[in-house]
C-alpha cells in the first residue's frame, strides 16, 4: 500500500487490506465562529456538530465524511437533529433526483449482495459514481446489520467512488423508509449516479423499496422452493427483472431451467412498469457474468421510461405516497404522544380487555378526545 489508510478503531490488527473504507478526519476547528472573540467554544466530546450551510457545501462538493454525518443526522431520532436534516434536505433538493436508483431484492443468501458488488465495482470502473445503501424495515432485530457486519463487500468499498452505507434503525417519524429515501437524496446530491438499495425479501420489505427506486430486480437461486422465494404473485408483478443468480458450475443447467420457468411466468403477469415488459435473466455474482449483460437492460429500460414518460410519472407518484405517509405518520406520533391520549390509553386497554368497550367504539372515543384538545 503506498499510502497509509487510518482505519476505525475495530479493525483487527490482523485485517487484511480490503477489510474496510478509509476514514477521514472530521473537522478540528472549535472556534466560536465570531471574528472578534478570543473565547473558544467549550470542547465537546466527539466531533463538532457542523451547520446546515457547512453540510450543504461539503455534500454538494462530494465530501465522503461530511456526506456520512449527513446520512447521520438524518437517521438520528433527536428531534432537533430532524429539523436540522430537513433544512438541510430542503436546501439540496434542487441538487437531487439525477440519479439511477435500483433496488435489489430476494430470498436471504441469494447472492444480492455479492451481485451488487460485482455490479458496483464494474461500473465504477465505467466511471460511475456508485453509493450503496440497505434497507430492512422488518428488522428490529438485526438493528440494520444487513450491509455492516455480514457481507463487507471488500472490493466495492475500495473503490473511490463507491460509497456504502448499512441499513439504519427505525425510531422516530416516518422510520427506516423515510431514513432510507432522504439518504438516497443526500446521495445524489453529493454526486452519486447509480443508487443500489439491497433489501432482503420479506415481508413488507419490497413494497418498501420498490416505492423509493426506479428499477427494481428480483434476484432468486434455484431449487430454494416456491414458498421460500416468496414467489407470491405480488412480489413478481412489482418486479421489472428477474435475476437467476448462482448460474455457475452444476448449476448452470437449472438456473437456466428457473430463468425459462420465471420468463414464462412474468409473461402472464401485468407489468409493474408501464410500457417495460419484466424479464428473466441468469447471472454468476461470484464468477461476474451475466453482469454487463443486465447492466444494459437497466440502461434500456432508463431509455424507454423515460422516453414514454413513466420514468418521471413514477417518481412524482413517489413523492406524493412519501408525503401521504409522512402525513400519517406524524399525525400518529401527535396522537399517540398527546398527553390526554397517554394518560387515558392504558384505561382504554384495559376495557378493551374486559370486553366492557369494542375496539371501534375506544378508538372513536380516544379521536373524539384528541379532537377536542386540537380545538
Ligand atoms: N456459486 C455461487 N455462489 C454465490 C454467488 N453469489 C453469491 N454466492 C454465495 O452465496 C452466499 C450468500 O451471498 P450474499 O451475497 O451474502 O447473499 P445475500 O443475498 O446478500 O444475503 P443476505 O444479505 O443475507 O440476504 C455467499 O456465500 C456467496 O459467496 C454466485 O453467483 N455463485
Ligand atoms: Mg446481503
Amino acid at each position: 500500500m503506498s499510502k497509509e489508510i487510518k482505519r476505525p478503531e475495530w479493525v483487527p490488527d490482523d485485517a487484511g487490506s480490503g477489510f474496510t473504507t478509509e476514514v477521514l478526519d472530521g473537522v478540528k476547528s472549535v472556534h466560536d465562529g465570531f471574528a472578534t472573540t478570543k473565547m473558544r467554544a467549550p470542547q465537546r466530546k466527539g466531533r463538532p456538530t457542523l451547520t446546515t450551510k457547512e453540510l450543504y457545501n461539503g455534500i454538494l462538493a462530494g465530501d465522503r465524511s461530511i456526506l456520512a454525518r449527513a446520512i447521520t443526522l438524518v437517521e438520528s431520532n433527536a428531534k432537533r437533529h430532524f429539523i436540522q436534516a430537513q433544512d438541510l434536505i430542503q436546501l439540496l433538493l434542487p441538487h437531487a433526483s439525477k440519479s439511477l436508483r435500483i433496488g435489489i431484492s430476494g430470498v436471504p443468501g441469494a447472492g444480492k449482495s455479492t451481485f451488487i458488488e460485482a455490479l458496483g465495482v464494474m461500473l465504477c470502473e465505467m466511471g460511475y459514481k456508485v453509493a450503496v445503501l440497505a434497507v430492512d424495515p422488518s428488522s428490529a432485530i438485526t438493528k440494520g446489520s444487513i450491509l455492516g457486519d455480514k457481507t463487507r463487500m471488500e472490493q466495492l468499498s475500495n473503490q473511490k467512488n463507491a460509497f456504502i452505507r448499512p441499513s439504519p434503525s427505525g425510531g422516530m417519524l416516518g422510520g427506516v423508509a423515510r431514513k432510507s429515501r432522504e439518504t438516497i437524496l443526500l446521495c445524489e446530491a453529493a454526486g452519486y449516479d447509480v443508487i443500489l438499495v439491497e433489501t432482503v425479501g420479506v415481508g413488507q420489505n419490497e413494497i418498501t423499496v420498490r416505492s423509493m427506486v426506479d428499477f427494481f430486480l428480483l434476484v432468486l437461486i434455484t431449487g430454494a422452493g416456491d414458498e421460500l422465494q416468496g414467489m407470491k404473485k405480488g412480489v413478481m408483478e412489482i418486479c421489472d427483472a428477474i435475476m437467476v443468480n448462482k448460474a455457475d458450475g452444476d448449476n448452470l443447467l437449472r438456473a437456466k431451467t428457473a430463468r425459462a420457468d420465471f420468463d414464462n411466468m412474468l409473461h402472464y403477469l401485468r407489468p409493474a412498469t408501464r410500457g417495460w415488459k419484466s424479464r428473466a435473466y441468469i447471472c454468476s455474482a461470484l464468477k461476474k457474468t451475466g453482469i454487463k449483460e443486465i447492466w444494459d437492460v437497466i440502461l434500456e429500460f432508463e431509455k424507454n421510461t423515460k422516453d414514454s414518460g413513466a420514468f418521471r410519472e413514477r417518481r412524482n407518484d413517489q413523492k406524493l405516497e412519501w408525503v401521504n405517509t409522512m402525513v400519517i405518520e406524524q399525525l400518529k406520533d401527535k396522537f399517540y404522544n398527546h398527553p390526554m391520549i397517554k394518560e387515558n390509553y392504558p384505561r382504554y386497554e384495559q376495557r378493551i380487555h374486559n370486553e366492557e368497550v369494542s375496539p371501534t367504539k375506544a378508538a372513536t372515543e380516544l379521536l373524539a378526545m384528541f379532537d377536542s384538545c386540537q380545538r
